[in-house]
């Protein structure tokens, strides 16, 4: 395909041409606001690809976070509800009771749900909501200007630890997946990373799999993705791409940190409406064919 094609969003080839790459719809044909190598970006191109494959995007009701990807509303065209600071677990929540057949996603960065919304974050996973969280961890609060985050690596520079992280002053970084993962109401549980095209593939069937979890009636499933925040590290887009490589995976192993699909579980929190019987049409959203 053409330059020109790729930006008219076509999705054919013509005949003697075989179609290597097409935009999926649901994303929006439009720049992002993300600085130039930012990770955030690569993580919308996956979530579009997989609605679109579970034919997911006129289901879904998404949860947007504080932090840069607030604006993921502008970028991934389904419905949205914007969250306050660290909530939107429980925003989530709410969705999920009021509208059991919907698809409910959240998409959230490290300080939003790891520090802001600690509570929000073990409560739902611990009521096995059925919810998919997609949990972005570049390591900083990088939207107010690169501060110290939960997730900032021992000896990282940030605008708040100058000098480095400190675990004396500043304690150790949480490795909060692996914590949620201990939840019997958590069904999966995975982290991947969008260092390069090989990590960026798997981390697509993490999240293609943390979505059937929800499709299937499963409980909580949440995807971490370390991301690149070149900015906020002070590092061009290739050195933060070696350093996802290197000092953040070593902190962060990837891989599948639990799987209970197999596992035969009871009903789910939200399952069904609050306070009555399950309503017409209240079944986990099952995509057609
Ligand atoms: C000066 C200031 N302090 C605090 C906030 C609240 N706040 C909004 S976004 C954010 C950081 C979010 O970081 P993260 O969730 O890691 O998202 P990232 O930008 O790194 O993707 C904070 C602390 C604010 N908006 N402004
Ligand atoms: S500050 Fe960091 S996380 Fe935010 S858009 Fe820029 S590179 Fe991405
Ligand atoms: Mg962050």
């Amino acid at each position: 395909m053409t330059i020109d094609a790729h930006s008219s969003g076509r999705t054919s080839a013509p005949a003697d041409q075989r179609l290597i790459y097409a935009r999926p719809e649901v994303l929006a044909d439009r720049s992002t606001h993300y600085c130039p190598g930012c990770g955030h970006g690569v993580i919308h191109r996956l979530l579009a690809e997989v609605l679109t494959e579970l034919e997911l995007p006129a289901h879904t009701i998404a949860v947007a976070p504080v932090g840069c990807a607030v604006f993921a509303y502008d970028y991934l065209m389904v419905d949205w509800v914007e969250a306050p600071h660290g909530r939107a677990p429980a925003v989530a929540t709410g969705i999920r009771r009021v509208r059991p057949e919907a698809f409910v996603l959240t998409y959230q960065g490290d300080g939003d749900l790891a520090a802001i919304g600690t509570a929000e974050i073990v409560h739902a996973a611990a009521r096995g909501e059925r919810i998919t969280a997609i949990f972005v961890n570049n390591g900083i609060y990088g939207m107010t200007g690169g501060q110290m985050a939960p997730t900032t690596l021992l000896g990282q520079k940030t605008t708040s630890s100058p000098s480095g992280r400190e675990p004396s002053l500043m304690g150790y970084p949480i490795r909060i997946t692996e914590m949620l993962a201990q939840l019997p109401g958590v069904t999966y549980a995975a982290r991947g990373s969008v260092a390069d095209a090989s990590q960026i593939g798997k981390l697509k069937a993490m999240i293609k799999k943390a979505c059937r979890v929800q499709i299937d009636g499963g409980g909580f499933a949440i995807v971490e993705a370390i991301s690149n925040c070149p900015v906020g590290w002070n590092m061009t887009p290739q050195e933060s791409l070696d350093h996802l490589r290197g000092p953040v995976a070593r902190a962060y192993p990837l891989g599948v940190i639990v799987d209970r699909t197999g596992a035969a579980a009871g009903p789910q929190a939200g399952s069904q409406p609050a306070g009555g019987p399950a309503a017409p049409g209240s079944a986990p959203v099952q995509p057609e064919a």
